[in-house]
């Protein structure tokens, strides 16, 4: 039998718990007694005509706000704390405004979000700044990496000027970079960084990922991050690397989320 988080037989409960990360769920069904009864046997309500069930289920997680308005990242980090995290990202925080990336390191960016959002929200805030760094390029894209193709958040044309700048280059080391700071109230409490070395590849491979993953082979792999897919990338990520140390931290703090 399929059991739901409350021990519930999914066959009379079917599947609202599932996904609720952090939420309390409550439910009221009405249905006629004979379909109760064949989903279960001594039921108490058979011989009612109707039965009412009332579920309540809570499963209460740490919440982190992501500072970002990249859905890709929070796919991933999502991915990466599944069941220990709750995790929001800027899309719950309408209000809140769009922070200016002024800095000219991963660590400046990293700040001014992290710090610019728990300015405004309660609670734990976490901030990813990321991107390539191209040896050949003398580290470009590097902390402009989102608008190397001339467009903010523009993948296709990041992409098109990487394979330009890169035409007839043998020289094709790189590393993704991420850099993650914790605040709350304002104040950094933390910053960790994560890379992963690798290779640029010579045209698109693979459809999976985001932003660059088509053009990176990690270093012991044959495949593009956009070809290998969101589980093995998730394991060896610059990105995975840093929530790994995040998490590390978080864990035994007193104030912890
Ligand atoms: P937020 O600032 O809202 O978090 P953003 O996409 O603007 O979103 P960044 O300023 O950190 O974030 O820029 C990150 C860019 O670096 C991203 O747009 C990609 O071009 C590249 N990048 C970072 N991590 C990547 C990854 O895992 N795979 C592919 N490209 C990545």
């Amino acid at each position: 039998m399929n059991t739901n988080f409350m021990g519930l037989d999914e066959s009379v409960f079917p599947g609202e718990y599932r996904d609720c990360d952090g939420a309390i769920g409550a439910r009221l069904v009405v249905r006629p007694f004979h379909a109760r009864q064949n989903a279960r046997q001594n039921d108490q309500y058979a011989g009612m005509g109707f039965g009412i069930e009332l579920a309540v289920g809570m499963q209460i997680l740490p919440r982190l706000i992501l500072a970002t308005r990249n859905a890709h990242k929070t796919a991933e980090i999502r991915a990466m704390l599944a069941g220990e995290y709750e995790v929001l990202d800027m899309g719950a925080f309408p209000e809140c405004p769009e922070i200016q990336e002024t800095g000219v390191t991963f660590l400046e960016n990293a700040l001014l979000k992290a710090e610019g959002v728990s300015r405004r929200v309660n609670g734990w805030v976490l901030s990813d700044d990321s991107g390539l760094e191209v040896d050949a390029l003398g580290g470009s894209p590097g902390v402009w990496s989102s608008s190397y193709g001339g467009q903010e958040g523009d993948h296709a044309r990041n992409n098109t000027r990487l394979l330009r700048e890169m035409q007839g280059i043998r020289e094709r080391s790189a590393r993704f970079c991420c850099t993650m700071v914790l605040a709350k109230e304002g104040q950094e409490r933390a910053h960790f960084s994560g890379t992963v070395e690798g290779r640029i590849i010579e045209s698109l491979c693979g459809e999976q990922g985001f932003g660059y993953d088509p053009l990176f082979v990690p270093d012991g792999y044959g495949k593009t991050f956009g070809e290998l897919g969101g589980d093995i990338k998730n394991r060896l990520s610059h990105r995975a690397r840093a929530l790994a140390k995040v998490v590390a931290y978080l864990t035994g703090l007193p104030d912890s989320p």
